[in-house]
């Protein structure tokens, strides 16, 4: 059995940071399972991915949460266009959710599932609480309702008569429902704010939702009577309990809130929400104001980024443009997909999908800068040295400081989400390397004996200067990490990747020269965007 190796803090500020054992709760929406996820969903998930795997090489305790949204009236619409029961639909869907993640190596450390029976007793115990808070009352629902959205609209918030936020048609609904004082919190929604200026990030959007909180708040309806799939409101059994309420709380049900307090008392308050720019209003404003009825602290931070278009056009069901991710998967692999994502915009911003684009990182980024950096040291190592990397002296390497500046400034950009500038931060540091070997051409030095010492030098340095990198790439490109290390010789077999940045090089390491790690692609795919489109679950899904 290959010894377990503990990972390690990046830099020392973060090993101090460790040893206090620093918890790290973040969070993705759970999804809704009407139809399998989708670009956009593998997004935030992934981001959140890369957020938990850097969490825990700074030896933080992270609970990483994701999961599935399964009650209300569009999962019902989805298993009747099926002829399926919702119970049978969800599972499915729900399965194929599982499935893109595990593909995606997406490290979760739980999954919650609204259908879960923990989630139902614990929402239904929370609901009561806000009944017996006097927070809850019966009232009369007269309105617009968005199914696809789940959402509640007034008439004056209509955009031309339609959803204001997916621009479909709306529902008259006229019902006794359920309401949650909204407006008995929105002194102190308006306090939270200003007292925490980085509660909602980027800060464009904490404006924006600023306004809304500052304007004129209304209790909302938190239950349906026309609805059946869904928790059972626990003191009137003719309503269920409204979809986004029962959402929201998976966020502390997760934590065993509150008949199993012992994860909740050890990760709440949230460090980061991760959502789209959509669904902030219920997570800048219901879900505090839920939060605040309950006298539970808020979450620290929500991040909101943009949204992904695919070749300049929304996605959507019925533009038939939303692609599944495993498809790009099989073409392209993971970590390339991974890398794309993150690279390519600015999180917080919106983004188009291409497959241009991807192509064309995959080449330039992965192929050119990072995968002939190592074919390269690796044919010097083979060439001048039979294949074992010379004896590394960290007194001589002359990237060691510029690798520990590159170091702290992913730190600095991850610590605020910026993964993609933390992307080109590592990739200076990949162009240095490559600008490294052209500068101290080691084929000249090979030529007269007298050089060998330099030439040792340069290799060595080379080679550490790669494997600092396999590391800072480790949260964005798990797999890649791996690959690197085994091509380095400094992983055997099923081993953990070494992740310990400070460790020097061991003596006598021989190199393993594999395939290229990103092999040129030379065309898109034929038919892309329509060959590659998903199976949306319709009924010949089944
Ligand atoms: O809203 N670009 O679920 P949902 C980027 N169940 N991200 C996108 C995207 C796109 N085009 N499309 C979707 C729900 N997303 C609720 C959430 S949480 C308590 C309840 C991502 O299935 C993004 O994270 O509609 C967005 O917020 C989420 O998927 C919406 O997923």
């Amino acid at each position: 059995m290959p010894k377990k190796k503990k990972p390690i803090a990046i830099n020392p500020a973060e090993r101090i940071a460790a040893m206090n054992k620093q918890s790290f709760y973040l969070t993705t929406p759970i999804y809704y399972v009407n139809d399998i996820p989708h670009i956009g969903h593998s997004y935030t998930t992934i981001a959140a991915d890369v957020l938990a795997r850097y969490r825990r090489l700074q030896l933080c305790d992270v609970f990483f949460l994701t999961g599935t949204d399964e009650h209300g009236q569009k999962i019902q619409k989805a298993a009747e266009s099926c002829s399926k029961t919702p119970h049978d639909f969800v599972d499915t869907v729900v399965s194929k959710y599982k499935n893109v993640w595990k593909s995606l190596n997406i490290s979760n450390d739980d999954f919650i599932r609204t259908t879960d029976d923990r989630h139902v007793q614990r929402v239904k115990k929370i609901f009561k609480k806000l009944f017996e808070n006097g927070d809850i009352y019966l009232g009369e629902y007269e309105g617009r309702y968005c199914v696809p959205c789940e959402s509640f609209w007034t008439e004056t918030q209509l955009d031309d008569g339609r959803c204001p936020e997916c621009k479909r048609a709306v529902e008259k609904v006229k019902e006794k429902n359920y309401f949650f004082r909204l407006s008995k919190y929105q002194k102190q929604l308006i306090e939270h704010y200003h007292k925490h200026p980085e509660f909602v990030q980027p800060e464009s959007r904490r404006n924006e939702i600023f306004q809304r909180i500052i304007s004129p708040i209304e209790d909302i309806s938190i239950s349906r009577s026309a609805v059946t799939w869904g928790i059972q409101v626990p003191m009137d059994t003719t309503h269920t309990i409204y979809v986004w309420i029962d959402a929201l709380l998976n966020y502390i049900t997760a934590l065993g809130y509150d008949d199993d307090m012992t994860l909740f008392q050890k990760f709440w308050p949230a460090n980061v929400h991760i959502i789209g720019k959509e669904i902030l209003w219920f997570h800048g404003a219901i879900w505090p104001a839920i939060l605040m009825s309950l006298n539970i602290e808020l979450p620290l931070k929500i991040f909101t980024h943009g949204w992904w278009t695919i070749e300049g056009q929304k996605i959507s069901k019925s533009l038939g443009n939303a692609i599944d991710p495993l498809s790009i998967i099989h073409l392209y692999g993971t970590d390339a997909y991974r890398y794309f994502l993150l690279r390519e915009v600015p999180f917080g911003l919106d983004g188009n999908f291409s497959y241009s684009a991807l192509i064309s990182r995959i080449n330039s980024d992965l192929g050119n800068d990072l995968g002939n950096l190592l074919q390269r040291a690796l044919t010097m190592v083979e060439k001048y040295f039979d294949a074992a990397i010379p004896e590394y002296s960290e007194d001589e390497d002359e990237l060691k400081e510029s690798s520990q500046n590159t170091c702290d400034q992913i730190n600095k950009e991850l610590d605020n989400l910026q993964f993609s500038k933390a992307l080109e931060v590592i990739w200076e540091f990949i162009g240095k390397a490559n600008r490294f070997i052209e500068g101290k051409k080691p084929w000249t030095l090979a030529k007269t004996s007298a050089h060998r010492p330099q030439l040792e030098r340069v290799i060595s340095s080379l080679a550490k200067a790669i494997k600092d990198i396999s590391i800072f790439i480790y949260p964005f490109m798990p797999n890649t990490c791996v690959e690197i290390q085994k091509q380095l010789g400094i992983l055997e077999g099923d081993e953990p990747p070494c992740l310990e940045y400070q460790q020097s090089m061991r003596n006598g390491i021989i190199v393993k020269k594999g395939n290229p790690l990103f092999p040129r692609i030379e065309k898109e795919p034929e038919n892309s965007g329509k060959e590659t489109t998903m199976p949306s679950m319709n009924k010949k899904t089944f």
